[in-house]
């Protein structure tokens, strides 16, 4: 049996530029005395001077080696990782830069990939910023590269979110060229929510609630939208268990019935049949419950393992044990055994699903 890491980022050297060529929001620098270089990647993490976690995360070569990767594969079981830009992915480019940057950047992690045969493929990154255009034809492009599987994308589409209609041309290349789109959280929500003592809790509510409300929000905005009516065999793959939307996925389709204004428009597809047809899960959920409720909605064949490495480091510096990958992998067996759901979510049903065969 193959153990598959679906959810693992990388920051590639030539991003690692980018990151540290910045003074805003995203970017890479030390912060003397400390020589360790931080990431400052989250939306007013910029914030005041400590070294808490309100001033970014260390960032070492677990970020940007293929080797360290390889290395926190092996030391954790996992046969094959699809590796995947890590946010904000090519948001931050010029949109003039745009469509040469993702052609950069893809062909530089496929290289990667190839460095390591049958143990590494990716998600591809959309050149968005740029021309419909371009986003476009790098989709078919990606096609041909032999290690990407799909694409990883924001909730921010175009600009104006995935529910915009512009988007339909995106969508339908990537249903065409039958390239899975991870869907992952960056933005999170609007700071005031998390009110004037939100600097106390370091980075908890924005990554443990933003990030999966974000994803809830932006995926309910494709259904409710029809994106899945007019593309049925698109598929999307949610990052963190789909954020909320098993848990809210019953709420969703019932404000939907009850909704004179979406009762006068077309007839949509149930939320249900999207989530057993069009979507796939992660189980970056850290536990059972969580987990048994992705399988509940989309199925056991249809929830993929993941580790979101290299976020979530051990807390002690150059630790060895990952909390965050033996929390995940605890989750699959205390709900399903070593059964064949089990086996089917470790690895199975992802070298199904992504066709990761050379
Ligand atoms: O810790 C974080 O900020 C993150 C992040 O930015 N992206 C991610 O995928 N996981 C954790």
């Amino acid at each position: 049996m193959s153990i598959v890491d679906i959810h693992t980022h990388v920051y590639p050297p030539s991003y690692m530029e980018i990151l540290r060529s910045r003074t805003n929001v995203p970017y890479v620098r030390t912060f003397p005395p400390d020589p360790i270089p931080r990431l400052l990647v989250l939306p007013g993490e910029d914030g005041p001077t400590s070294t808490s976690t309100s001033r970014g995360r260390p960032i070492g070569p677990e970020y940007y080696s293929i080797e360290h990767k390889i290395a926190f594969m092996d030391a954790h079981e996992i046969d094959i990782s699809v590796i995947s830009l890590a946010n904000p992915w090519l948001d931050i480019v010029e949109p003039s830069e745009a469509a040469q940057r993702a052609c950069e950047i893809n062909d530089e992690m496929n290289s990667m990939c190839l460095q390591y045969p049958g143990r590494l493929f990716m998600f591809g990154a959309l050149p968005l910023k740029g021309t419909l255009e371009e986003t476009v034809l790098e989709i078919k492009r990606l096609r041909g590269l032999s290690c990407v599987r799909g694409v990883v994308m924001g909730t921010g589409g175009l600009g104006n979110g995935l529910d915009d209609q512009k988007l339909d041309a995106v969508y339908a290349a990537l249903q065409e060229e039958e390239l899975t789109v991870f869907l992952h959280p960056h933005y999170g929500l609007p700071a005031e929510v998390y009110g004037p003592r939100a600097a106390e809790y370091g980075h908890v509510l924005p990554l443990a609630l933003g990030f999966p409300l974000e994803t809830t929000i932006g995926v309910s905005r494709m259904i409710l939208s029809g994106v899945f009516d007019r593309h049925p065999t698109l598929s999307i793959l949610l990052a963190h268990s789909g954020g909320t939307l098993p848990f809210l996925a019953g709420r969703l389709e019932s404000c939907i019935a009850h909704d004179l204004h979406l009762a006068a428009g077309p007839v949509r597809r149930n939320i249900w049949d999207v989530l057993a047809k069009n979507i796939l899960l992660d189980a970056v959920i850290y536990s059972s419950v969580g987990l048994k409720a992705a399988v509940a909605v989309a199925g056991a064949d249809r929830v993929l393992f993941g580790t979101d490495h290299p976020f979530f480091p051990p807390m002690n510096p150059g630790g060895q044990g990952w909390l965050s990958v033996t929390m995940n992998y605890d989750a699959v067996s205390a709900a399903f055994g070593d059964s064949a759901e089990a086996k089917g979510i470790l690895g199975g049903n992802a070298v199904k699903l992504l066709r990761l065969e050379l």
